[in-house]
């Protein structure tokens, strides 16, 4: 019924965080609803009137035991309603798939590397765009998340995802996307002065389209002008140093 009001879901698991978001949406705005109209009764009902006089008590056992044990069944309740998209979206090993991505954030760019022709990261063929995402519709795609300097976080609102980059860690975040179109990729972390102009786009192709847009950009004579971006790629182990600096913390 809200579905106005968000980003057009074109994920597949969109649907999951959607029905969560709307679960919790309606409960705490019940909540907060019957919370101020029972205060603006209650401000009515007791306000100073000539000839009443305070009256002291100290609470009402039962009434606290309900106001307690309600709100913990909810929270106690939508625990185990999110605990299957949580588990399919951040805790399982993501469905299988053969389209791996690499990317490394940094301030304040998102460094996305494709493996190139031969399939494999780390090698002299390897491609990295800036601030560019390509992917097929309907194509599990891997993304192996990794941050140079600060954390960032990938954000894809259409895709229903959001996942943290940490630096020191690899954290793999998958998605599939059901629908073409050009999405924006924000930085969802406050991560220094140009967080604001953080951001990149991924274009969900068709695979026809897809696999025009790869035999131009990621075959192995393409790759050239990746070659300066790509070395951060290389030395994963350790941070290596952005790339003219400045933009370090
Ligand atoms: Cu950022």
């Amino acid at each position: 019924m809200l579905d106005w009001w968000l980003p057009e879901n074109v994920s597949t698991y969109g649907r999951d965080i959607d029905w969560l978001f709307h679960l919790i949406y309606y409960i705490t705005g019940i909540t907060a609803i019957l919370v101020f109209v029972t205060m603006i009764v209650f401000l009515v009902m007791y306000k100073d009137r000539p000839g009443r006089r305070a009256r002291y008590t100290h609470g009402n056992t039962t009434l606290e035991i309900v106001w307690t044990v309600v709100p913990s069944l909810i929270l106690v309740i939508l625990t185990f309603l999110s605990a299957p998209a949580w588990s399919k979206i951040k805790m399982q090993a993501p469905p299988a798939s053969d389209f791996v991505l690499n990317v490394t954030a940094k301030q304040f760019n998102w460094q996305v590397t494709y493996p190139g022709p031969d399939g494999k990261f780390g090698t002299a063929d390897d491609k990295t765009l800036l601030d560019e995402m390509h992917v097929p519709v309907n194509k599990v795609v891997h993304v192996h998340l990794r941050s140079q300097d600060v954390i960032h976080s990938f954000f894809v609102p259409q895709f229903r995802m959001k996942q943290d980059a940490v630096p020191g860690r690899e954290i793999v975040q998958w998605f599939e996307a059901s629908k073409p179109g050009k999405y924006e990729l924000p930085c969802a972390e406050l991560c220094g002065f140009g967080h604001s102009g953080m951001r990149g786009w991924i274009y969900v192709h068709t695979p026809d389209e897809y696999q025009k847009w790869a035999a131009e950009n990621l075959r192995a004579e393409a790759a050239a002008p990746a070659a300066e971006e790509k070395k951060p790629e290389e030395a994963k182990p350790e941070p290596a140093p952005a790339k003219g600096g400045k933009a370090k913390r």
